[in-house]
């Protein structure tokens, strides 16, 4: 294989990524259109060089010509704002019929010794070449920014101290991915109590615009003392817990009701 004609070998496999590329970022288009939010950041791609290639064989004990075992020579990365949004991106890639996931491997709950968190997917991926199908191997991994940022530091560390990082800054890198994990939480219960704010603010929006309808039907069908009572409580409740505001909803509703009956409107 070192002989080996590695522009040719590669061919397949930058179409691949190229072809991923361009599937997951559709994905990342779709749900944000669909969904006005989307769990995808951003996507970015590579085929790994020959030289990390040789290297990664080696370590794996896999013979040069048999190096496509190899399995991240194509390499995929999903990045996300939320570890929830990994769970979500992670099931899109299971439930897809253009690639088939031959392993999973969750650095999120087993966290690597050297801090390193994420989810990674192998997928058999099938490309049409000119000499027919063929079925590869691709990596696909997918990332929290802060995952992603410690993660890329920490490669271009090893890389400049050729995988000889001095033992304190190690340790330092172990404290620095720890505190990207709290980042992480903290920002997970953010987004939690955003969320829980927009529904409580909807409730209340809904709550309002019903009793403010009922208002002003009970003034149409001419209980104009019933509605300014009604109003009066409303004006007072405002301010007052959501509970109180949906009870008065409902009152309000009730006593319509039981009038447009008894007028046989
Ligand atoms: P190095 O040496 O790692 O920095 P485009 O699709 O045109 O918008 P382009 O040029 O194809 O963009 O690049 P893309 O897809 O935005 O990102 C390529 C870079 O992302 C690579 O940089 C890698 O750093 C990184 N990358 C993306 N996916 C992976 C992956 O699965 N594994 C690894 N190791 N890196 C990944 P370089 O400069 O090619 O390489
Ligand atoms: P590059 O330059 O990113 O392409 P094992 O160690 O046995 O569990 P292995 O073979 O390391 O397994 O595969 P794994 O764990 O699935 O990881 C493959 C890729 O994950 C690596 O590719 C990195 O991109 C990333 N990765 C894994 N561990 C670390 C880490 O500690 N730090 C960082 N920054 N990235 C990591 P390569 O081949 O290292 O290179």
């Amino acid at each position: 294989m070192y002989g080996r004609d590695w522009e040719t070998f590669l061919i397949p496999y930058e179409q691949a990524v190229e072809e991923l590329k361009v599937k997951l970022r559709a994905l990342r288009t779709e749900l944000k259109r669909k969904e006005e939010y989307t769990p995808i950041e951003f996507v970015t791609g590579r085929v790994k060089k020959v030289s990390s290639i040789i290297e990664k064989a080696k370590i794996l004990n896999i013979p040069l010509d048999e190096v496509e075992k190899v399995p991240d020579i194509a390499g995929l990365r999903i990045m996300c704002q939320f570890v929830e949004d990994m769970h979500r991106v992670a099931e899109h890639i299971r439930n897809r019929k253009d690639m088939v996931v031959v392993e999973e491997r969750d650095y999120v709950t087993n966290r690597k010794p050297s801090g390193y968190r994420s989810y990674h997917f192998i997928v058999s991926y099938p490309v049409q070449t000119a000499d027919g199908e063929l079925e590869l191997l691709a990596e696909v991994q997918i990332r929290t920014l802060a995952m992603n940022f410690w993660a890329t530091i920490e490669h271009s560390l090893n890389y400049k101290y050729k995988g000889n990082i001095p033992a304190n800054v190690r340790q330092r890198l172990v404290g620095a991915a720890e505190a990207s994990f709290h980042l992480d939480n903290e920002m997970s219960q953010i987004r939690e109590e955003i969320l829980v704010a927009q529904i409580l603010f909807e409730t209340k929006s809904n709550t309002v615009e019903g009793i403010l309808r009922n208002l002003e039907k009970l003034i149409i069908a001419g209980h104009v003392e019933v509605a300014s009572e009604f109003h009066q409580r409303f004006h007072d409740t405002q301010s007052e817990e959501i509970e109180k505001l949906v009870e008065l909803a409902k009152e309000i509703e009730l006593r319509l009701q039981q009038l447009l009956d008894g007028s046989g409107l």
